[in-house]
């Protein structure tokens, strides 16, 4: 790999992720271990599909010893963040959606990153005078689950470019590009000025890519926007919101959307397109 790439490779933007992953836990100590009893019962269930699977399939020493150097290439790819967030992170979304209300969550993936410049709505995302892309203007109200309008709640908001690419995760994107908070108005009211995104193709060069391409399936997801949404006293709501008609809806590599997230905007006239989504967040 050089250094003067400027585009995303595996290195540049899955490793990256391990990075943000592990600044992420330094900055949230305190999580609870996992109890003896929780890990006894989660691993042995695991190892029972990991054998079941060795069974039914009837896998092969050399397919097992590929295995295994697959899993070293993942990690010493820094990947395990991309690799969990596309293949398994959605089932881990599903359990916990089970109890929760309000607006649809889907998963968090590996690019969020905190601590990105706050700014009061009306507000225009960070972005580079040249920024390229369909102009989206994307407003809102976010209320609770009976109804009140929720002042003062944030839309922590990010996204990737025109071209797919997340800033932080690019190294020819500027740091906070297409990224921020936006305060909510008196009423829970937003207006966020951005681009609509691209598709997102998973890097083709790295682990994850590697085993996309190995067994015949495409390393797409459809473009989307990435959001937590919260107010205080209130269920923090986190998930994506696609657009209608875009490549990808239907085979999502990360099987992410859900009918409920899926966006409509349309053209103002100017070449700017309109879109108006509220959120609902429950009772914390
Ligand atoms: C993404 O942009 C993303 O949202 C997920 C879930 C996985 C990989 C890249
Ligand atoms: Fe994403």
């Amino acid at each position: 790999m050089t250094t003067t790439q400027s585009s995303p490779t595996a290195a540049g933007s899955g490793s990256s992720a391990t990075e943000a992953f592990r600044a992420g836990r330094a900055a949230t100590p305190g999580a609870p271990a996992v109890p003896p009893e929780r890990v006894s019962a989660v691993v042995s269930s695991l190892l029972a599909g990991i054998h079941r699977t060795i069974r039914t399939e009837s896998v092969t020493y050399d397919e097992f010893q590929a295995a295994k150097q697959y899993l070293i290439d993942v990690g010493e790819g820094g990947e395990w963040p991309l690799l969990l967030d596309v293949f398994v992170e959605h089932v881990v979304e599903e359990v916990a959606a089970a109890d929760q209300d309000g607006t649809k969550g889907s998963i968090l993936g590996p690019y969020y990153l905190p601590g990105q410049a706050r700014s009061t709505s009306p507000a225009t995302l960070p972005q580079r005078a040249d920024e390229q892309g369909t102009k989206l203007v994307f407003s809102g109200q976010v209320r609770g689950t009976d109804g009140e309008p929720l002042p003062g709640a944030e839309i922590d908001i990010w996204q990737a470019d025109d071209q797919g690419y997340y800033s932080g995760f690019a190294p020819h994107l500027p740091d906070g590009n297409l990224r921020g908070v936006v305060v909510a108005d008196g009423q829970g009211r937003f207006e966020i000025h951005t681009v609509e995104p691209a598709p997102y193709q998973i890097p083709t060069d790295g682990p994850t890519g590697t085993l996309i391409e190995a067994a015949g399936w495409h390393p797409w997801r459809p473009a989307h926007l990435h959001l937590l949404v919260r107010a205080p006293g209130y269920r923090t709501v986190t998930t994506q919101l696609y657009f209608r008609g875009g490549e990808w809806l239907d085979s999502d590599v990360a099987s992410a959307t859900k009918p409920e997230l899926v966006l409509d905007p349309v053209d103002a006239g100017d070449g700017t397109c309109t879109v108006e989504y509220d959120f609902t967040l429950e009772p914390a």
